[in-house]
């Protein structure tokens, strides 16, 4: 078995344009979606490597998850390097092709490989304090910032209508009138609250129509993990592309927002644990209007309202995998995805209650 793994997974690396030597690729247990695996390298000094299976059950389309990724790195090089930055090698992914010049290896077994440069030395970090949090505004806001200049539509939506709230809230009519588990009676109350939001929770698609509001390349999925950190504590790198794609940029600051700035965790059984971290909130924010300066002054109004709606979008997506019987989410225990929507639905409640203080951090800061 180990024998036809080491096999196999030299095959694969065999067909990626790698110029050192490197050794056997090492498990690395990251992320829920794709698998992670090290490649190190032989000799000091030279490049380790990063080589992950992509899973194309929920990026389907990997070319244009991978053109993304591509183009969204090549433009950050380009601009590093145009500024004369130092460690331009530690700041932005690296893509390695294949030996044909490929982004990714499509295998004879299906499967989907592609190859990072690994970005080292690095470290991660899972929680934030409000000093770091201002760094990784920092850090989201330059990334978007260095990818404003790029049209909104250069990028594919490597999962379609990923934050589009008027799609998401079709899924969950859609689970509603299955309601496959028979789950829904026992929810009156989280359908209630889901329905009373619905008209003020479409608002961003609604002015994108109309012409009101832009939008621009997203990362969409800003946690905090997603931001390697050097030696010194400094942002250096934005890592986990694959959803970098257009959308409203209040959604990344949202969706960092709904994932830090909550005293409570995302599926906090204990509703009390729940309340907005207003420190972490200001930090954020701090750091991410000092590097977001292509923002209109509607996209700037609109960030407390982009929590709002993150923590919104979840709660109807935790609902409607439950109502699903739990399909997308890997679920701990039965009813997780249940405990998630409710602890979901009362940050948002929570939310609602410091909008005004939210909005006028927002004005204090720009
Ligand atoms: C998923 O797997 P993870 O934690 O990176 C999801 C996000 C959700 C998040 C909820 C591709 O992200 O959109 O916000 O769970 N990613 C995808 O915790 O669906
Ligand atoms: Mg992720």
């Amino acid at each position: 078995m180990r024998r036809f793994y080491y096999i196999s997974m030299t095959m694969i690396l065999s067909q990626f344009a790698i110029p050192n030597e490197v050794g056997e690729p090492q498990p690395l247990h990251v992320g829920f979606i794709n698998d992670s695996y090290i490649v190190p390298a032989k000799r000091i000094g030279e490049h380790s490597y990063c080589l992950q299976r992509i899973n194309h059950h929920i990026f389907k389309n990997v070319d244009g998850l991978m053109n993304n990724i591509r183009l969204v790195t090549e433009h950050i090089r380009r601009k590093l390097e145009i500024a004369g930055v130092e460690d331009v090698e530690r700041k932005v992914l690296q893509i390695v092709p294949t030996k044909q010049g490929a982004l990714y290896y499509h295998s004879p077994e299906n499967e989907y490989w592609r190859l990072y440069v690994l970005v080292e030395p690095a470290t991660s970090q899972e929680k934030v304090t409000p000093q770091s949090a201002e760094l990784t505004g920092e850090a989201f806001g330059r990334f978007q910032c260095q990818l404003a200049d790029l049209p909104f539509d250069a990028l594919c939506e490597s999962i379609p209508n990923f934050h589009n709230m008027e799609f998401r809230l079709q899924e969950l009519d859609q689970a509603l009138a299955a309601d496959p588990k028979g789950r829904k009676a026992a929810c009156a109350d989280i359908i209630a609250a889901i329905d009373q939001r619905r008209e003020e929770m479409c608002l961003a698609e609604r002015l994108f129509r109309e012409g009101k509001l832009p939008k621009h390349i997203n990362h969409c999925d800003t946690k905090v993990n997603n931001v390697l950190f050097d030696e010194a504590g400094k942002p250096i790198c934005i890592v986990d592309l694959d959803t970098v794609m257009p959308g409203f940029v209040f959604s990344d600051f949202g969706d960092f927002m709904r994932t830090a700035a909550n005293t409570g965790l995302e599926d906090d059984p204990n509703l009390d644990h729940i309340h907005v971290d207003l420190e972490v909130f200001e930090a954020y924010a701090r750091g991410y209007l000092k590097e977001a300066t292509f923002l209109t002054p509607i996209e700037k109004e609109m960030l407390p309202y982009g929590c709002r709606l993150l923590s919104y979008m979840q709660t109807v997506r935790f609902f409607t995998d439950w109502l699903n019987g739990d399909i997308y989410y890997k679920i701990a225990y039965p009813e997780h995805n249940l405990v998630r929507t409710r602890a979901q639905l009362r940050l948002l409640e929570e939310q609602e209650r410091v909008k005004e203080e939210m909005q006028r951090i927002i004005e204090r800061l720009s």
